[in-house]
C-alpha cells in the first residue's frame, strides 16, 4: 500500500504584530501562551512557532525570563518542535532578537531573509480610538521603521545559533529573499536541506496571490533543487486559502493567530487550536495526514 501523504502543520501562537486590543482571543499572558500552544499541539501542530510578551500588558518582548515563564510548561506537556522567533518585533535589532535563543538553544528558530518595510495590519485602524497606551505609537512606528535583516544580521544570527544545533525556518517574504539564501548557502553558511517559509500578504512583501506562490515555488526549485523543504504562511484573509493551495502542491503549512486573527470572513478565531483543527479538516479532505512532531524532525533533519 502506498504511504499516506504527510504535511507539517506549524502554529504561530502569538507573534508580535497583533496587539491585545485586536482580539480577546490572542494569547498575550504567559499562561495564555502556554495553554494555547499546548492545545495547538494537541490539535495536530508539529511545530510551535513562539514569541513572548510582557506579562503585564501583552507588549512584545524578547526577554529570556518572559520565555522561561511558559516554555518549560509547553515542553513538559507536548513533544512539539519548539521554534523560537529571531524576528522579535520589526522595531528590534538582531542582537536583542537572538539573545534569548543563545541560552534556550531551541530545535528551531525563524530567520528573516531580507530587510523590508513591515507595516502592521490595517485592523489597527478599526481600533484607533481605544488602543492601549503602548499600541498606538508601536503601530504607527511600523510605517516609519525598517524591518532590518541585512546579510550581516543574518550571518550574525546564523553564527550564534547554528553551533547550538538550531535549524532555521527561513522566512522569505519576497523572491529576492530566496536569492539571499542561495547566496549565503554558496558561501557555506547554511547546509541542505533548508526549510523555507514562503510568506505572503505582509505589507512590504509579496502579495497573497496563487500566481506568486507558484512563482516562489518555481524559483525555489530552480535555486535549491531537492535541497529544500517548504511551507506557506498567508497573512490575514489569505491564511487558509493559500495553505490549502500549498497542500495541493505538496507543501507544508503554517497557521496561528500571529498570522491571522480570523477563522472565517469577519469571525475572530477563538483560539490557535481552532485554526489548526480547520487546516486539519482541509488536509483530511485532500487525503493528507498531519506529520507528527517526530516525523517533522525527520523530514527537516532536526537535532531532536
Ligand atoms: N510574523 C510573520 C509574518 C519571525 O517571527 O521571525 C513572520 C515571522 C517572523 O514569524
Ligand atoms: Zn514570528
Amino acid at each position: 500500500m502506498a504511504k499516506p501523504k504527510k504535511a507539517i502543520i506549524s502554529c504561530a501562537v502569538t507573534g508580535a504584530i497583533h496587539t491585545p486590543t485586536m482580539s480577546p482571543h490572542l494569547p498575550v499572558t504567559h499562561d495564555q501562551i502556554a495553554e494555547q500552544a499546548i492545545a495547538a499541539a494537541e490539535a495536530g501542530a508539529a511545530i510551535l512557532h513562539l514569541h513572548t510578551r510582557d506579562n503585564t500588558d501583552g507588549r512584545p518582548s524578547v526577554k529570556l525570563d518572559d520565555y522561561m515563564a511558559f516554555l518549560p510548561r509547553v515542553k513538559q506537556s507536548t513533544d512539539a518542535v519548539v521554534n523560537i522567533t529571531t524576528g522579535g518585533a520589526p522595531t528590534m535589532q538582531i542582537r536583542e532578537r537572538i539573545d534569548a535563543s543563545r541560552t534556550l538553544a531551541p530545535e528551531m528558530c525563524s530567520l528573516n531573509m531580507g530587510s523590508m518595510n513591515f507595516a502592521f495590519h490595517p485592523l489597527a485602524e478599526r481600533y484607533d480610538s481605544f488602543l492601549h497606551d503602548w499600541e498606538k505609537p508601536y503601530i504607527e512606528g511600523s510605517e516609519a521603521n525598517i524591518f532590518r535583516n541585512t546579510l550581516a544580521d543574518i550571518r550574525e544570527a546564523a553564527e550564534a545559533l547554528l553551533p547550538l544545533g538550531v535549524k532555521f525556518e527561513h522566512e522569505c517574504y519576497d523572491v529576492g529573499h530566496l536569492y539571499n539564501l542561495r547566496f549565503l548557502m554558496d558561501r557555506g553558511l547554511f547546509e541542505a536541506p533548508v526549510f523555507l517559509q514562503f510568506v505572503f500578504g505582509v505589507t512590504g512583501g509579496i502579495g497573497a496571490d496563487v500566481d506568486n506562490l507558484l512563482f516562489m515555488k518555481r524559483t525555489a526549485d530552480r535555486l535549491f533543487g531537492d535541497d529544500y523543504r517548504w511551507s506557506v504562511l498567508g497573512a490575514g484573509a489569505a491564511q487558509m486559502p493559500l495553505a490549502a493551495t500549498a497542500l495541493q502542491l505538496g507543501g507544508n503549512v503554517r497557521v496561528g493567530l500571529e498570522d491571522s486573527l480570523f477563522i472565517s470572513r469577519g469571525e475572530l478565531a477563538v483560539s490557535n487550536a481552532q485554526q489548526v483543527e480547520k487546516i486539519g479538516r482541509i488536509m483530511a479532505e485532500l487525503g493528507i495526514e498531519p506529520a507528527t512532531a517526530d516525523e517533522a524532525r525527520e523530514i527537516l533533519g532536526l537535532k531532536g
